[in-house]
Parts: structure tokens; C-alpha cells; sequence
């Protein structure tokens, strides 16, 4: 494994707190890559450093954190600009990459169909393109390891010509890919069509599996599906169709979106949102802020959203008198609150449940039969929705 020191900014967008829960993900990301954190910086800062990410003066100091403790890789909690890799570069003398570059290996990793692999290669190099300084095209001399892999193992290439005449051809190969599979969702018709949503490693594939015949791949890892699975799922007598789709996770790579585009074709054509939360994280409200935001970019916020809760059994409260007012944290109200609250926020579209044990999956298959219903009557009232 590659030893990984980490760097962070605290701003006034990214206030400590939040530095540090992107920090401690940032590390379950280098992880999954295969990468050991050794150490984490943060740094305090009015706006993260047009330069160096951080102050120049910080990095000298992580300079000499490297050798101490024998440091192969130094990751940033953010997207770098080209220019800012090249200059941390030359002052680091050591293999660096950014938060994006991390996720996409992830996916790389992932990516076991030709039409992901092709997905996150396309995604890959268009990050790398602008990227390609004479340090880096150095440093993919030494092979292997994280940032530098691409789909299936293969090496990421480095010459910019080749990688501009391999982007053409995969977005040619994408588009046919696309027309394919805009055919087969089109053959699907007049069915009702529900997609679950979320963080990543929240349940989805879970849920998937449990309420359909579907063998989802369901795993304690960061996006263990990136694939679209969909199963005709019949519901209290009523038949509609349900996919499983890719995680979103903080700061998701704009280049993933662009070439996931079919990907997330599936949940933009949806007439139902099925948003899993996982809340035994203390995240979690964070974590749907996030994924709004990707639904959001997506132009899908508008669309009819049920909200699961998922992970009950996990849930753990630490409990505070009424009378300690001393702040309190989420992690002191107990779940008859965050029922009551989310009730309300959602107009009663919400619903708590543990996929792996099994409880209260009848109330989520009852409420998930209902919507679905409703919607079909609204949007084909002649035909019957029952199976
Ligand atoms: N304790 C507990 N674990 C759960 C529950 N639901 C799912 N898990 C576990 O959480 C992990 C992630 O589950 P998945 O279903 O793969 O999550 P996902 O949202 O599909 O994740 P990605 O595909 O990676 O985005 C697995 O180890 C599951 O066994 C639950 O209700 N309780
Ligand atoms: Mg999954």
C-alpha cells in the first residue's frame, strides 16, 4: 500500500467541522484506492491559494513532513488547477494528485462492463488532458499505482496526441452506446419507472434486492455499483419498473456526470425518486444536501422524491438531558426526532427502515406501491395500474 499524507483547507464555505468530515472520507476514498493515510493537514485560509492550493510557506513544511514519514503520495481534499499541480509539483518533488483523480481511479477500479470502462476512461483523460505537464509525463514513468491506472488495469496514457485521438473515439463509441440504450428505455413505454438515489454505500443495491428479483452486487465499499441495474417490480398488485444506480458522493467530478450522461439518463427519465439516506451517518444531512445538489445539477429536483431512511439498526443516540444546554450535536437527538422532523419536512414521503435486517420494509414497500399508483393515474389515467 502507498502511504498518503493528506491536505485540507478550513474556509469560510468549508468551516472546520466540515474540513474535517471531507477529510476523514477523503482518507475512506484513498483507501478504497489502496492508499494508507500517514497524515492529514489542514490549513485555515480566507480562499484556497491560486498557487499552491495552500500557503507556499505550508507546503515547505509539508515538504519535510514527507521523508519523517516516508510519504509516496500527497492527495488534496480538492480539484487542482493545472497550474497549481505543476507548482506543487516542483516544490514536492513527489507524486500528487487530487480529490478528483482519486475518484475517478475508484471508478477505474469499479468499472467491470465495457460501457463503464469506457464511461470512466472518457472521464479520465479528459481530466488528464489539460493536466499533462512535463512532470507528470515524468512521473507515469514510474508506473502503476493510484492515478495513474486505468480501466481493467491498463496504464493511463500520457502522450497528448494519443489521448486526443482516444477521446474522439471513446465519445464515438459512447454515443453508439447511447442511441442503444435510449432504444431499449424507450421500449419500456408506459410503465411507471422508480430510481433509487443516493450517497454512495448508503443501501441502495440493498433495497434493490430486496424488494425485486435483482442479484445486485451490494458491498461496504465507495461505489460498488456503477452500473444501471432495472427490474420489473410488482408492489401490493401494482407492477412498475425500478433501477439501481451509481453513488453521488461531495464534490463528484464534473467529467463523471458528463460521461455517466446515459448512466444518469435512467434517473432524469424517472417519474419517481426513491432518495436512500444513511442514517446511522452522522453526515447524513449533509450527505443529502449533496446529493440535492447533484440531482439538481442533473435537472431532476423537481421530480416526485420518497426519502428512506436506511440503517436503523445502526442508529446510535447519544443521549442528552432537556436540560443540558450545553450544544447540542446530531448525533443527541433520537430517531422518534428525526421521524417527527422528517415527516413533516416531506409531507409524510418519508420512511425509516433497515434493508439488511429486514424491518419496516413493508411500510416502504406500502408507501413506494401508493406513490407509484398515484402517478400512474395521474399520467396514463386510462390505463390500469394493477398487475
Ligand atoms: N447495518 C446495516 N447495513 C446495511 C443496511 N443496508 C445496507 N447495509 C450495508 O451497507 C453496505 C453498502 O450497501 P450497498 O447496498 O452496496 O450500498 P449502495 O448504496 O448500493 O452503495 P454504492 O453502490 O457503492 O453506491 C453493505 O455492506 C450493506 O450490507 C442496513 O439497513 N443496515
Ligand atoms: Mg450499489
Amino acid at each position: 500500500m502507498e502511504k498518503a499524507l493528506l491536505i485540507g483547507i478550513i474556509t469560510q464555505d468549508q468551516p472546520e467541522k466540515a474540513a474535517n468530515e471531507s477529510i476523514e472520507e477523503l482518507a475512506f476514498l484513498a483507501l478504497t484506492a489502496g492508499a494508507k493515510t500517514k497524515k492529514k493537514v489542514l490549513q485555515r485560509m480566507l480562499k484556497q491559494n491560486s498557487k499552491t492550493f495552500i500557503g507556499k510557506g505550508k507546503i515547505i513544511e509539508v515538504k519535510k513532513m514527507l521523508q519523517q514519514f516516508s510519504i509516496d503520495i500527497v492527495i488534496f481534499d480538492e480539484e487542482l488547477s493545472p497550474s497549481q499541480i505543476k507548482n506543487i509539483e516542483r516544490i514536492l518533488e513527489c507524486k500528487i494528485i487530487d480529490r478528483t483523480n482519486l475518484i475517478l481511479d475508484i471508478f477505474a477500479l469499479r468499472a467491470s462492463t465495457a460501457y463503464s470502462r469506457t464511461q470512466v476512461e472518457l472521464a479520465q483523460y479528459q481530466y488528464l488532458l489539460p493536466r499533462l505537464t512535463n512532470l507528470w509525463t515524468h512521473l507515469s514513468k514510474q508506473k502503476g499505482g493510484i492515478g495513474m491506472k486505468g480501466p481493467g488495469e491498463k496504464e493511463i496514457e500520457t502522450d497528448r496526441r494519443v489521448i486526443r485521438k482516444k477521446i474522439s473515439l471513446l465519445k464515438k463509441q459512447l454515443k453508439k452506446i447511447d442511441v442503444q440504450m435510449e432504444t431499449q428505455r424507450q421500449n419500456r413505454q408506459t410503465m411507471i419507472r422508480a430510481s433509487l438515489v443516493g450517497y454512495t454505500n448508503v443501501g441502495k443495491s440493498t433495497i434493490m434486492n430486496s424488494v425485486s428479483k435483482a442479484n445486485v452486487l451490494a458491498e461496504n465499499k465507495l461505489f460498488a455499483t456503477l452500473n444501471t441495474t432495472v427490474r420489473k417490480v410488482v408492489l401490493n398488485n401494482v407492477a412498475f419498473l425500478l433501477s439501481d444506480t451509481v453513488g453521488f458522493i461531495r464534490k463528484l467530478p464534473t467529467q463523471l456526470i458528463e460521461s455517466f450522461k446515459s448512466t444518469l439518463d435512467e434517473v432524469r427519465e424517472s417519474d419517481l425518486l426513491i432518495h436512500v439516506v444513511d442514517i446511522s451517518n452522522v453526515n447524513f444531512e449533509k450527505q443529502i444536501q449533496s446529493v440535492n445538489k447533484t440531482l439538481e445539477e442533473i435537472n431532476c429536483l423537481d421530480k416526485e422524491q420518497i426519502i428512506v431512511f436506511n440503517k436503523i439498526d445502526l442508529f446510535q443516540h447519544i443521549k442528552k438531558d432537556e436540560d443540558d444546554l450545553t450544544e447540542w450535536g446530531l448525533e443527541n437527538y433520537d430517531l422518534n426526532y428525526w421521524k417527527k422532523t422528517w415527516m413533516s419536512k416531506t409531507n409524510k414521503n418519508a420512511v425509516f427502515i433497515s434493508a439488511k435486517k429486514k424491518e419496516s420494509l413493508s411500510e416502504f414497500k406500502q408507501l413506494l406501491s401508493k406513490k407509484v399508483k398515484k402517478i400512474q393515474l395521474k399520467k396514463y389515467p386510462y390505463i390500469s395500474p394493477t398487475y
